[in-house]
């Protein structure tokens, strides 16, 4: 199988291969990780950068001196081995100061502190290189609807996000700033449940340039939405900021599984989209391909390092087998035939208005609607290539 190298640009999150599988029936099932194993053990099999929330790299409750210590250590790490830190979040949701959420509490003082959180967090973030910096608002959302008021939670939620950004612009860090939709769990109901809720919101903010969305494959089909088009939306709208890839068996809970796992078409789809889905074929994004998954809580530190490289290598495999599809002149035939590339003729004509359209009898009074009800599109045959490209059987 191919193997991951720097140039792919791979990143795991410490929370993902540093996860003690503590969940809501049982307790841990693995050692503690401290990040510099994670950074050491990451870029020896071919990944460029780790991400971290605040509280994955230095512990809760650590003295001011243990920070700089973990800090320092963290650093070396990153020295030695060359990784980077392309983005950074703030755990906005452990805490059970933030059982109502971080931004959208209806405790104002919450509110003040989650900030502050944010603030001490980017400064760090700053200091390691971070371009992107993640919002994931797990715990903004009700489970009762009469004791969220959505719009001032959104009030509260913008209001957040440019304090944010003119902290970012103030302190020229530079930043870009990713929000990350999720339909539900922790909270039954989460604001921003989804790529087109974010991306709305977005829309109203002070600072909107600067702000774009984080992704995640399984968060989108928890909605049973389809994340191929979800990710293509977000870069029509010039908002693929930063991606989260996992896999998700349809709507369940949150799953995290290995990239790949679960809808492998559409894994395959999305890894097309963001390394052929360009004009010219070429990419459409050029960030980290970041991996925010759960190793499986039956498997030991062997387990975590295997399935963190299953990610890479599902990618990369993927990878070839969308450029194989690519080039395979039946496949060409069949996009041909099936007229993918006529969608991108504008509908009107150069120069084109209404009137002239109205006064074009063969758009509609000589019109043949009988051939256009009648036609097959061949969208048949682009569906079997695809699973024979997927399964090899080409
Ligand atoms: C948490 C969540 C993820 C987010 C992380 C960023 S934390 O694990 O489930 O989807 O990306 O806050
Ligand atoms: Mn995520
Ligand atoms: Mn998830
Ligand atoms: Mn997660």
């Amino acid at each position: 199988s191919p193997i991951p190298t720097r140039e792919d640009k791979f990143s795991f999150g410490l929370w993902t291969v540093g996860w003690q599988a503590r969940d809501l029936f049982g307790e841990a099932t693995r050692p503690a990780l401290a990040g510099v194993e994670a950074v050491h053990k990451l870029s020896e099999m071919g990944a460029y950068g780790i991400t971290f929330h605040d509280d994955d790299l230095v512990p809760p409750g650590s003295s001011s001196s243990e920070r700089d210590r973990i800090i320092t250590e963290f650093k070396g790490a990153l020295d030695e081995t060359g990784m980077v830190v392309p983005m950074v979040t703030t755990n906005l949701f452990g805490d059970p100061v933030f059982k109502d959420g971080g931004f959208t509490s209806n405790d104002r003082s919450v509110r003040r502190y989650a900030l502050r959180k944010v603030m001490q967090n980017m400064d760090l973030a700053a200091e390691l290189g971070a371009q992107i910096y993640v919002f994931w608002g797990g715990r903004e959302g009700s489970e009762v609807d009469f004791a969220k008021d959505v719009r001032s939670a959104l009030d509260r939620y913008r209001e957040g996000i440019d304090l944010l950004a003119q902290y970012s612009i103030d302190k020229g860090y530079g930043m870009k700033f990713a929000i990350e939709p999720k339909p539900n769990e922790p909270r039954g109901d989460i604001l921003l449940p989804s790529i087109g809720h974010a991306l709305a919101f977005i829309a109203e903010l002070e600072h909107s340039d600067m702000v774009g969305i984080n992704p995640e494959t399984g968060h989108e089909q928890m909605a049973s939405l389809n994340y191929t088009h979800g990710i293509a939306q977000a870069l029509w709208a010039g908002k693929l900021f930063h991606i989260d890839l996992n896999g998700q068996k349809g709507p369940r809970y949150d799953q995290d599984l290995v990239f790949g796992y679960g809808d492998l078409l559409q894994a395959f789809s999305t890894v097309d989209l963001l390394e052929n889905g360009g004009v010219d074929g070429g990419p459409t994004y050029d960030g980290d391909r970041h991996f925010d998954y759960k190793p499986l809580r039956t498997e030991d530190m062997a387990g975590v390092w295997e399935s963190a490289l299953a990610n890479m290598e599902i990618y990369l495999s993927l990878r070839e087998k969308a450029k194989a599809f690519r080039a395979d002149p039946e496949v060409q035939a069949a996009l041909a035939e099936a007229r993918v590339e006529e969608l991108a003729r504008p509908t009107l004509g150069d120069g084109e208005t209404y009137d002239t359209l109205l006064q074009d009898r063969s758009a509609f009074e000589d019109f043949d609607i009988d051939r256009a009800r009648e036609q097959g599109y061949g969208f048949a045959r682009l569906q079997r290539l695809s699973l024979e490209h997927l399964l090899g059987v080409r």
